[in-house]
């Protein structure tokens, strides 16, 4: 019989010793970037289910690090690494089944 089964056990951890993997609160900044807000209007858009659906679209884009879409308002804001092209944005939101009237005033 042995005593020391618990310890032997502990080392399943996937991140830190301290088992903190994501922290919901967690502002992640990516240092040495500058990171650019562009805001969108777009058509279409009526509820929860449309926010999300313009929001995963626009996500895939390459470098887009947060998009929050705002059915209400129909203004799309989108935080990437580097700018993104009218273009790229509006085959995203066509892809997702809405209309991109272009940057918000
Ligand atoms: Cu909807």
């Amino acid at each position: 019989m042995t005593a020391e089964t618990e310890t032997a056990q502990s080392t399943g951890s996937c991140c830190s010793p301290t088992g903190s993997c994501h922290d919901g609160a967690a502002d992640v900044r990516i240092e040495g970037t500058d990171a650019v807000t562009a805001v969108y209007e777009v058509k279409g858009m009526t509820c929860g289910h449309c926010e999300g659906a313009v929001s995963e679209e626009i996500s895939a884009l390459a470098g887009v690090t947060s998009v929050a879409a705002v059915a209400a308002t129909g203004l799309v804001t989108v935080t990437s690494k580097a700018p993104l092209t009218e273009d790229a944005v509006r085959a995203a939101v066509d892809e997702a089944g809405y209309e991109l009237l272009g940057p918000a005033a």
